[in-house]
């Protein structure tokens, strides 16, 4: 099979025509509408952007490239970044191959350390991590190649090379900042030898004799890859690529979007929820106990963190791939049965109180309790991981939308005015 790259040139002509086709034969079919509510609500369900790399249905939960989430659930991360990219799993001679490339790319610069040694010692991980990924910008390919008069064609190509640089260098970046601000020490160097999940694993510095915290980090790493487009993280990562900033910038941008409370910082959140019940009730809470917690949660006008989702309908299929590696591995762990027994209470009282309209699980309500099974207890570090692993996504998207050709983003915004006349016009008119 072809390597990542002549894989990638052999496929965007007939990408491109096939866009150029469908625009040209059907650009003027109506795909969505817009509610009032859709405006006002964060355009939920507004159907405004192509991304091809996954789809997040609400009763499937994520598919990519037309593969269940969990079916890919022992696939290494780096199989899933040549699958979002192509379309395809790499067979055995591309993986080693986008393995060797991201192995030579490994390298984190000095400066990078130097920046993140400067910052103040009570610096978010994710403002770290963010840092990191920023200050590296000046070695864009992307922007020095456009600043060079870059042919359109070739955008891709500067994308996918400032793309594996960043994801080569991700690991290290994310464990040095977690070795840095836990004051563990010095990061530590990479093992070439190892794949990327385990490299990430070790440089952690955390003991695992079993080699089960390689595996499931290598589990993070894929089940968190990709939730199509429209999320804050893509979106926004989406956006800013579309004016051309290079994928330095508009993964950055993406990560600030994944740093909030209702995106990627709930991991955080959710075990916070286990550990405050854990401590409360001295263990395990009796059902009884949890169905008060959550309706005191929800009465003091929070959200039950880990529950709930803007598109899916049913248990998130990361929830359950979690779960399954969990009742392997850590069964008996206090804080995971804590996560079983809010699994058992919290739908039913979500239902009851009429709000949520999905009242499952999503990924984050059990990832933390894993972490934290093996000793990964420092919370605020949990969006990093996640950070690490959606660079995949966030950058399969940008190389694909540069081959593409993908316009500039930018939606037409109307004012309360506007829409109150238009809503009373319609009025005036019924
Ligand atoms: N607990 C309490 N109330 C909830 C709730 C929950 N877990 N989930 C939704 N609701 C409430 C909403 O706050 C909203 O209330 P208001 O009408 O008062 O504003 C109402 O139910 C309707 O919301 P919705 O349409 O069902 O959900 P949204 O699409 O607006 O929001 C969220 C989706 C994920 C943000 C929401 O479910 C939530 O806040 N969940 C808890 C935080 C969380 O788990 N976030 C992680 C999501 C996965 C992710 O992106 N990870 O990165």
């Amino acid at each position: 099979m072809a390597k990542l790259h002549e894989k990638l040139a052999s496929q965007i002509p007939a990408l491109r025509e096939e866009v150029r086709a469908l625009v040209k034969e059907h650009g003027t079919k109506v795909i969505s509408e817009v509610t009032v509510a859709q405006a006002f609500g964060g355009m939920r369900g507004v159907k405004g952007m192509i991304c091809d790399t996954s789809v997040v249905d609400a009763d499937t939960g994520l598919v990519i490239r037309n593969i269940p989430i969990g079916k890919l659930a022992n696939r290494l991360p780096e199989e899933i970044f040549y699958l979002l990219v192509t379309g395809e799993l790499p067979d055995a001679e591309a993986l080693a191959d986008l393995q060797g490339d991201l192995r030579k790319r490994a390298e984190v610069p000095a400066y990078v350390w130097a920046v993140l040694k400067a910052m103040p010692e009570d610096s978010h991980p994710m403002t770290m991590f963010n840092t990191a990924i920023l200050v590296m910008e000046r070695d864009s390919v992307f922007r020095r190649r456009y600043a060079e008069g870059m042919r359109k064609e070739e955008y891709w190509e500067a994308a996918l090379e400032d793309s594996l640089q960043l994801i080569a260098k991700l690991p290290a970046v994310a464990a040095g900042i977690y070795r840095l601000h836990t004051k563990k020490g010095e990061p530590l160097p990479s093992n070439p030898k190892l794949d990327w999940g385990a490299d990430y694993a070790q440089m952690l510095g955390i003991p695992d004799p079993s080699g089960e915290f390689a595996n499931l980090m290598r589990l993070y790493l894929t089940l968190h890859s990709d939730h199509e487009g429209g999320n804050v993280s893509a979106f926004t990562c989406h956006t800013v690529g579309s004016a051309l900033s290079d994928p330095y910038y508009a993964v950055s941008a993406g990560m600030n979007g994944l740093a909030g409370p209702l995106h990627g910082l709930a991991n955080q959140e959710c075990l916070h929820f286990v550990l405050d019940l854990r401590k409360k009730y001295n263990g395990v809470p009796t059902d009884e106990q949890l169905r008060q917690y959550a309706w005191d949660t929800l009465k003091g006008g929070h959200v039950i963190p880990g529950y709930g989702h803007a598109v899916l309908r049913i248990t998130d299929p990361r929830y359950t791939a979690f779960h399954d590696f969990g009742g392997r591995v850590c069964a008996s762990d206090e804080v995971f049965r804590i996560v079983d027994a809010i699994f058992r209470i919290v739908p039913g009282v979500l239902r009851e109180q009429g709000k949520a309209k999905d009242p499952w699980p999503n990924v984050d309500a059990i990832s933390g309790s894993l972490l934290y099974h093996f000793g990964l207890t420092t919370f605020d570090y949990y969006t990093v991981l996640f950070g690490v692993s959606r660079a995949l996504g966030m950058c399969a998207q940008l190389v694909i939308n540069r081959a593409l050709g993908t316009a500039i983003t930018r939606p037409k915004s109307v004012s309360t005015e506007w829409i109150k006349s238009n809503v009373n016009t319609e009025r005036r008119a019924a």
